[in-house]
């Protein structure tokens, strides 16, 4: 049966929902604590200048009805992006089996939130909840329809060396077994709302799930939110999705709902029909060297200035008036140079989107960046001796219909390897050739043709695993019963 939210949840009702949970097994000064709480006021998201906005609910409303999706059956962060203040991934086993899936029915769902809600401050949750499984939860819930896609169904521990990562040695441990079922999105403005809402869903899922790892992201501190730790503007060029967007910014066009959302149009997988409006959920733990990073090419690894400016329409200085420019910051195809003048032919992200490199930017290989940087601002010993003394890095989220058409595509066939049109070199921001020394031209405006030698890999792959993240109406369907 296919479960509905009829309507909106507003804000009061989340919230009663939290308080219920807490009710159950918490104190009173506890519930006393949230019922003194306010209703949100402030949206749980940031919005720089830069990147663009989150659709009103009417425009994404109007867009979904013609294009047939449901936006209240979809999960909140699939079509948001890097747009989180606050957020904790936190890594779950599922320990009862009845149990868990008695209460992912009368404990979870109630508290998840839709993407309906995410487009408007009121109906807004205090802290946003999300849930993805792995195979092994799948498993472990006893699911057997296959997905139909074989790396989610392998795993990313298996999938490390074809990532380029140099082994598993630098992973977090938690990620290389295959004991992480599932993980938990919670998002919100402030971490003590996070830490509340985690709580609570703790006492009320009892001994059903056991914590097997968190990593605990935040936007970076003004006047740098939106930036990632190495200091760029980031989430400036999601795509624009059909059914969602109302109208792309130039630049961009839509791409199919399918790319992103499992089952929907221009997804050519064979779903079970449950799936639909799901999306696979990749989560890299990606440490930024930070410190290390003393070069002045900077903005040509990219392929964009700090403030979000296109290398290849102001390659010799940073234009932040048109890095903050929406209308603008996204108006280029790579065809306004022929040469590396403007932007060099590896930088991440023509790697990543080749644009007009292909002849069409209409390639199937869209993903849907939802990440966080994760760690603290660099200190002033770390800075005075140019080295990493505490992690810091990218929690890095995409959601796509087919990993290996997404993510798996990106990395491994653009980014790792030499640029198919043009031969030079890998991505200087995330190409991994497991550890190998990467040679780059492009990177020195004075001299294109001159070969860069990157020794030193200034991203590092710290692992993670690949989720399923399912409609509402899977939850309180397939998955509970
Ligand atoms: Fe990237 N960075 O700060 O250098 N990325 N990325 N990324 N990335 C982008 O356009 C970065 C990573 C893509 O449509 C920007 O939104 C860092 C992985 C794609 O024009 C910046 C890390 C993958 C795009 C960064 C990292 C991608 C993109 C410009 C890791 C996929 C859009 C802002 C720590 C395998 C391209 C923007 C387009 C943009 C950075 C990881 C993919 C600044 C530091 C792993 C598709």
């Amino acid at each position: 049966m296919k479960f509905r939210i009829s309507n909106v949840v507003p804000a009061v009702v989340l919230f009663t929902g939290i308080a219920s949970a807490l009710s159950v097994h918490d104190s009173t000064s506890a519930l006393k604590r949230e019922t003194a709480k306010p209703r949100r006021v402030h949206s749980l998201l940031i919005n720089p200048a830069g990147q663009p906005a989150v659709p009103s609910l009417k425009a994404a409303t109007t867009a979904a009805n013609a294009a047939g999706l449901n936006l209240d059956d979809i999960q909140g962060d699939i079509l948001i992006g890097m747009k989180k203040m606050k957020e904790l991934f936190y890594f779950f086993g599922i320990a009862d089996v009845a149990s868990f899936k008695t209460k992912l029915a009368t404990d979870i769902l109630p508290l998840i939130t839709t993407t309906t809600q995410m487009l408007d401050n009121s109906t807004q949750p205090i802290t946003l909840l999300n849930i993805a499984f792995s195979q092994r939860g799948l498993d472990a819930l006893n699911v057997s329809d296959s997905l139909g896609d074989s790396d989610f169904f392998n795993g990313q521990f298996e999938d490390a060396q074809n990532l380029g990562d140099p082994g598993t040695t630098n992973w977090v441990p938690e990620f290389t077994g295959t004991g992480i079922h599932g993980v938990l999105l919670f998002a919100s403005d402030t971490v003590v709302n996070i830490n509340d809402a985690v709580s609570s869903l703790e006492s009320a899922m009892g001994n059903s799930m056991t914590k097997v790892y968190s990593l605990s992201g935040a936007a970076r501190p003004a006047p740098n939110a939106g930036h990632e730790h190495f200091g760029f503007l980031d989430g400036i060029s999601n795509p624009p999705v059909n059914g969602f967007t109302p109208s792309p910014l130039a630049g961009q066009s839509n791409v199919s709902a399918g790319e992103i959302l499992v089952g929907e149009d221009g997804d050519f997988g064979t779903r079970p029909d449950w799936a639909k409006g799901g999306s696979f959920l990749v989560f890299r733990q990606l440490k930024q060297l930070v410190p290390e990073v003393r070069t002045s090419f900077g903005a040509r690894m990219v392929g964009r200035w700090k403030s979000g400016a296109p290398v290849e329409l102001s390659p010799l200085f940073d234009d932040p008036v048109l890095g903050a420019d929406r209308s603008r910051n996204n108006d280029f195809t790579f065809a306004e140079t022929t040469d590396q003048s403007g932007c060099p032919f590896g930088a991440h992200i023509r790697k990543t989107r080749p644009r007009i490199d292909l002849g069409t930017d209409d390639t199937g290989r869209h993903i849907m960046r939802a990440g966080i940087p994760y760690g603290p601002e660099v200190s002033t010993d770390e800075a005075t001796e140019n080295t990493t003394s505490t992690e810091r890095g990218l929690a890095f989220v995409s959601y796509q219909s087919t990993i290996g058409n997404g993510f798996k595509f990106l990395q491994q066939t653009w980014a790792n390897s030499q640029f198919f049109a043009h031969g030079q070199g890998p991505d200087p921001i995330i190409g991994a050739l497991a550890g190998a020394e990467r040679d780059i031209t492009g990177l020195d405006p004075t001299d294109t043709t001159k070969t860069t030698k990157l020794t030193t890999d200034f991203v590092v792959s710290r692992g993670g695993e690949y989720f399923f993240s399912p409609p509402l109406s899977a939850i309180s369907g397939k998955l509970s019963i």
